[in-house]
């Protein structure tokens, strides 16, 4: 190949590289940020994910390593401003996805310091990098449903009150507040989404989808005889990981920035969850096997969460393709594929 030529198609690579809109993720090893980033490889997207130092490399990757090679992936920390800064100086995304959090409810109770700090001042930090070194940058923030507490208002909009009952609640509600604030004072594309409880087969095994599918199969190969659960009361609105990132793309895409309430609109208790996944097993009644122990009682529970997703339906189009059945169903399969080899005929 002659020189020229050679310098042309280094011309092209680069035309073509820089033409690609830039996605920066926060939380990218996550279970949304695994979702998140396949679906904007497959929009044809540049991502660039944050993984914080402090976890081992193993359990940092493993929802990414199939996708690992198509990935940048930078340390960075969204409490070292510094850290931040770095990225988006040398970055310049199109387009953020705030994701990284301590997301479990009942370990904000025992860490409480921790769980606001990275919440609260990891967005006031994500916020305020993109404020000053990229302005003109899409931000989403990763609100939860978990802001609207024991509302009295049924089901839950973007309209309804907000009574948080846990420091992770009260954490978020901060992010958002700060999140609209931004949006407003600074003139950002900055929004919430307010996402309702989103599992996948992905879903870390302390949340009580994937805990009671992976208890329950434990108990049907004989490995354990009892899975110990908290209040059984409780109710959720359970959708799909993968259907509720696409929600995060279209709020970005739209030429408005705004709020939206993520949900399906339809809640279960933890009671009929468990129902459902040992009926599923052929274990019968799960009264046999589930045994409450008040380590999993919440010292404040979040009664019941039933949102009501018609603005992002009306504005953004956006539908959810899983139900509940569909979504546990998936997950049943592909957790005992992954513990038990077990393969459907
Ligand atoms: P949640 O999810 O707190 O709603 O927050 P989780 O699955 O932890 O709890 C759901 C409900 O189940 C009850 N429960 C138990 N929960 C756990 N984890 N373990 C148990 O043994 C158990 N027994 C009963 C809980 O009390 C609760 O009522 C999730 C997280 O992903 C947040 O980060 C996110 O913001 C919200 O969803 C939307």
């Amino acid at each position: 190949m002659k020189a020229y030529e050679k310098q042309l198609n280094i011309i092209k690579q680069f035309i073509h590289i820089s033409m690609k809109k830039r996605a920066l993720i926060t939380g990218i090893a996550g279970q949304d940020g695994s979702y998140l980033a396949e679906l904007l490889l497959e929009k044809d997207y540049e991502i660039i994910g944050i993984i914080p130092r402090r976890s081992t490399p193993e359990t940092q990757t493993l929802r990414i390593d199939h996708i690992s090679r198509y990935l940048n992936l930078e340390y960075g920390d969204v409490l070292d401003l510094a850290s931040i800064y770095r990225i988006m100086h040398i970055v310049k995304p199109d387009e953020i996805y705030h994701l990284a959090a301590q997301s479990h409810v009942q370990v904000s109770f025992t860490e409480p310091i921790n769980t606001t700090s990275i919440i609260a001042l990891g967005t006031l930090n994500m916020l305020e990098a993109t404020s000053q070194f990229v302005p003109q940058a899409k931000f989403y923030h990763a609100a939860s449903s978990e802001i609207f507490g024991n509302t009295p208002d049924f089901p839950i909009n973007e309209n309804s009150k907000m009574i948080p009952v846990s420091p992770y609640a009260n954490a978020k509600l901060y992010a958002y507040h700060l999140t609209r604030i931004y949006r407003v004072s600074k003139k950002l594309f900055a929004v919430n989404g307010i996402l309702f409880n989103h599992e996948s087969p992905r879903r870390g095994l302390n949340f009580v989808t994937a805990k009671v599918i992976k208890g329950a199969l434990d108990i049907k190969y004989n490995k354990i005889n009892q899975l110990k659960l908290g209040n059984l009361d409780s109710t959720r609105d359970w959708g799909h990981a993968a259907d509720y990132v696409k929600a995060m793309w279209m709020m970005l895409q739209h030429s408005d920035p705004d709020d939206y309430v993520i949900a399906t609109g339809k809640e279960y208790s933890v009671r009929t969850l468990c129902e459902y996944v040992f009926n599923k097993l052929g274990l019968g009644d799960y009264q046999k096997y589930v045994a409450i122990d008040q380590k999993y009682v919440r010292p404040y529970e979040l009664n019941h969460l039933q949102g009501d997703a018609s603005k992002a339906r009306k504005i953004l189009g956006w539908e959810p393709k899983y139900t509940f059945e569909t979504l546990i169903d998936e997950m049943i399969d592909e957790l005992e594929t992954k513990f038990y080899n077990h393969t459907i005929e």
